[in-house]
């Protein structure tokens, strides 16, 4: 079977960890910006989870474009 990826994976600019959080995350990458968690999401050993109702992490604001890649 074909790898679907050779290479070395690019490193994250950014990236949250939910698992083991309390209420949200801070920037693994060490910027200081800080995910929530809202309207009931929540903080487990697995990551967050999401009730399926109006859920969501907020993010803290910050400048971005470019080409970019989005993993959840
Ligand atoms: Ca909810």
């Amino acid at each position: 079977m074909e790898p679907l990826f050779a290479g070395t994976p690019p490193t994250a600019d950014h990236a949250w960890d939910f698992r083991g959080c309390d209420g949200g995350a801070l920037d693994s990458a060490g910027s200081g910006l800080e995910a929530t968690l809202m309207n009931g999401a929540a903080c487990t050993t697995a990551g967050a989870v999401f009730d399926g109702s109006n859920d969501y992490a907020d993010l803290d604001d910050w400048e971005w474009g470019g080409a970019l890649t989005i993993e959840v």
